[in-house]
C-alpha cells in the first residue's frame, strides 16, 4: 500500500489491486476534424492533459501496473448505434459520416484511434464502447473481475463526460476511483473543475482527486530497504 496525496483525503493506493484506466484520448476529441469538433467543440481545451499522462503512461508500464485503454465508437454497420445519439445535435455530420479522419467515431477509422503520444502497446486491453460510461455494452467488467481490481487511476476526456459516467459506474460497482486533475480535461475549463469538486465533495461521494505527480511519485517509490538481522 503507497499513500497518495488527494481530495478529500489521502488515496491508499494498492499496486497489485489498481489500473490506470486512460478514456478516450482518440484524434475524433483531441485533433481538429473529428467528432468533438463536430460538437462545435475548441478541440484545444484537451491538449495540456497530454503530456502529464504521457509521463503517468511510463511510470506505470515501468511499475508493471496494468493499463487499460477505452475508445467510444461504434461497428462501422451503426448497428451498436442509438438512433437518439446519432441525430442528437442536429449537426449537418453526424456519426458515421465521412470526415478529414475518415468516418466519425466509427470502430477502425484513423480518427477513432488512440493518439500517438499514448498509443497502447502489446497487452494492454483497448475497450471500444459504444456509450459514454465504460462499463455500458463493454468487457470492462470482465477485466475487472479477471484482474482482481478494486481500485482505479481514471485519466481521459471529458471530464464532466465519459470520466464522470464512468466514474459513477465503477462507484455503483464497488470500486475506488482516483481522478487525476492534470491528466483529464474539458472543452469547458468550468466543467472541468466543478466535475472534479463532485467526485471528491461530501467526503468523496463518488472518489477521490489527485494528480500524476502524486501517483508517479508513489509508483517510483523505492521498496522498503530489509530489515537489518
Ligand atoms: N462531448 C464530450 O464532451 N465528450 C464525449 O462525447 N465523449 C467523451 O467524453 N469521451
Amino acid at each position: 500500500m503507497v499513500t497518495v496525496p488527494a481530495k478529500p483525503y489521502d488515496f491508499e493506493l494498492q499496486p497489485d489491486k489498481a489500473a490506470l484506466l486512460i478514456i478516450d484520448m482518440q484524434r475524433d476529441f483531441i485533433e481538429p476534424g473529428g467528432f468533438g469538433a463536430m460538437l462545435g467543440n475548441d478541440v484545444t481545451q484537451l491538449e495540456p492533459t497530454i503530456k502529464p499522462l504521457k509521463a503517468l503512461l511510463a511510470a506505470a508500464r515501468a511499475a508493471g501496473m496494468l493499463v487499460m485503454h477505452t475508445r467510444e465508437g461504434h461497428k462501422p454497420d451503426l448497428s451498436d448505434l442509438h438512433e437518439t445519439k446519432r441525430t442528437r445535435g442536429r449537426g449537418t455530420t453526424t456519426i458515421g459520416d465521412e470526415g478529414p479522419m475518415g468516418r466519425i467515431l466509427i470502430i477502425g477509422e484513423p480518427g477513432q484511434d488512440i493518439i500517438p503520444d499514448l498509443y497502447p502497446i502489446a497487452g494492454e486491453p483497448v475497450i471500444d464502447k459504444p456509450g459514454k460510461g465504460a462499463f455500458y455494452a463493454t468487457e470492462l467488467a470482465y477485466l475487472v473481475a479477471q484482474h482482481g481490481l478494486t481500485q482505479l487511476i481514471v485519466c481521459g476526456v471529458t471530464t464532466e463526460v465519459c470520466v464522470h459516467t464512468t466514474v459513477r459506474e465503477a462507484n455503483d460497482r464497488g470500486i475506488d476511483c482516483l481522478v487525476l486533475s492534470d491528466c483529464t480535461g474539458s472543452y469547458f475549463p468550468e466543467f472541468h473543475e466543478t466535475a472534479l469538486r463532485m467526485i471528491s465533495a461530501q467526503r468523496g461521494i463518488l472518489g477521490w482527486v489527485g494528480d500524476s505527480t502524486g501517483v508517479i511519485a508513489a509508483l517510483t517509490e523505492p521498496a522498503e530497504p530489509a530489515a537489518m538481522s
